[in-house]
């Protein structure tokens, strides 16, 4: 797998690519003149706007010089990229296929009811909505299809895994909505069923969500369907981070538990973008703020006009690509590789003496307390040594994490990028020695200063970007 499966193709190899990997999305974009237009794309930009087309050019050099460990990124094909960037950009539209707003949309239509028929296969889901703009815009429109402003959920906490969109106090949910949250267990790290039923109980809460951003072990979305049940909640799961194992089987799917399930589209190697499913109970009917209507109606009105206007066309043409590359054996058996080379790096560094949160992982991604493996290291400084030697991974707060937000003792790894790129067991075993080398050689000034010896890292630079190139992809 080289770096060129996620970019830097001239615009006429780009559409090639669409034209040979996905002939029905290729017909349906297909204009008079459509090559043409796509020719010489990126010849346009250059000579249009220097500035931008070197910035794009450098971060094509980025992408092929760094060895990226981070679960919340992936690498789409030149498919979904030719996808982005095609003539369907410059629809406009909104409302759903056959009930838009604008004229000219039998093209977009098919389009978009591809996509949908695809994701439903994909995820094994009786409904799917392609239109949110992203992860955190499916889960506001979910929240405001079934929620009235005032009414309780109760989600994961922040420095536990949940995300911003679950009802941070500083976003959106959690300014219009009340808000409790649970937690995980304060000695495993592990989700605690049942002081979640225990908290629920207390709360009573209108909408209990599921997933996280930082958990590394299998989420039992029965279980959680079981908490909702006894008070009579609604049940959301956010599975952004997951949702390329699910579609794969590599983790199981709360499809048929959870009333709404969504994810972002980019985690699992598609385009930005997000997705609403549901199972067999999409039309069962409800009422919300008086109104007696079937869920997808309730999904569809909070999309359109409810929260967002004219739709990204051109990415749910991405979206419709990438969900046939996910039905392929490749990317299934693809998803698998990953958790294995999340268990044999996060083994590599537990073998190195680092405190890997839960002793392990069942996914794509680990988190490492950095503080108790080394006196003095905190999450950021660990980011940033890696970064200079060319090693990119996030920082994180861990749970019960007393360090200040921006500081945290955690460090997240993630393998979807490494994988695609088609590393294995041996490449984990590098990688681990490299990441240690870097973290044993910072000097630590304060919690958020370091020093690192300039001729170490050009050395590691060096090192990792020929590590890329050997595996073809730089
Ligand atoms: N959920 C964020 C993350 O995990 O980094 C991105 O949306």
């Amino acid at each position: 797998m080289s770096l060129d499966d996620g970019g830097g193709e001239s615009a006429e190899g780009r559409i090639g690519i669409l034209k040979e990997s996905d002939r029905e999305v290729y017909e349906l974009v297909k204009k008079d003149g459509f090559e043409g237009y796509h020719k010489g794309l990126f010849g346009a930009l250059a000579e249009a706007d220097v500035e931008v087309y070197e910035l794009v050019e450098r971060e094509y050099e980025r992408l092929g010089n760094t060895l990226i460990l981070q679960a919340a990124e992936n690498r789409s094909s030149r498919a979904v990229l030719a996808a982005l960037g095609s003539v369907v950009q410059d629809k406009t539209a909104e409302g759903f296929a056959g009930a838009r707003m604008h004229g000219g949309c039998a093209v977009v239509d098919e389009i978009e009811r591809l996509a949908i028929s695809r994701a439903k296969e994909a995820f094994g889901a009786k409904y799917a909505n392609v239109q949110p703009h992203s992860g955190t815009a499916a889960n506001q429109v979910v929240i405001t299809a079934v929620l009235e402003s005032g009414d309780k959920i109760l989600s994961l906490g922040p420095g536990h895994g949940g995300h911003y969109s679950h009802g941070a106090s500083v976003s959106f949910t959690g300014k219009f909505f009340e808000v409790d949250n649970y937690f995980v267990d304060e000695e495993s790290f592990l989700l605690d069923y049942e002081a979640v039923r225990k908290k629920a109980a207390e709360f009573g809460p209108r909408l209990i969500i599921c997933g996280a951003s930082t958990y590394s072990r299998v989420i039992d979305f029965g279980k959680f369907r079981e908490i909702a049940d006894s008070v009579g909640a609604y049940l959301m799961a956010d599975i952004s981070h997951i949702s390329g194992l699910v579609m794969a089987g590599a983790h199981p799917s709360p499809i048929e538990f959870a009333d709404f399930t969504t994810t972002s589209t980019y985690k699992p190697g598609g385009p930005r973008g997000g997705l609403i499913l549901m199972g067999e109970a999409y039309d069962r009917k409800v009422e919300v703020r008086g109104e007696e209507k079937a869920m997808l109606e309730h999904i569809e009105a909070a999309t359109f006009p409810g929260m967002q206007g004219t739709i990204y066309l051109n990415h749910i043409a991405a979206k419709a690509v990438f969900f046939k590359e996910a039905l392929s054996e490749e990317y299934k058996s693809r998803q698998f590789r990953i958790i294995e080379n999340s268990r044999r790096l996060a083994g590599g560094l537990a073998g190195l003496g680092y405190d890997v949160v839960t002793g392990g992982t069942d996914n794509h991604l680990f988190l490492v307390n950095v503080a108790n493996s080394r006196e003095g290291l905190t999450g950021v400084i660990a980011q940033k040594a890696l970064e200079e030697c060319g090693i990119v991974v996030d920082m994180v707060g861990l749970p019960y994490d007393n360090r200040p937000a921006g500081i945290g003792s955690g460090v997240r790894f993630g393998t979807p990028i490494i994988t695609r790129m088609g590393m294995g067991d041996d490449e984990m075993d590098k990688i681990a020695g490299m990441v240690d080398a870097v973290l044993r050689e910072v000097v630590i000034v304060s919690e958020s200063e370091y020093r690192i010896n300039e001729s170490f890292r050009d050395r590691m630079r060096g090192q990792v970007r020929d590590f890329c190139r050997g595996l073809g992809a730089g």
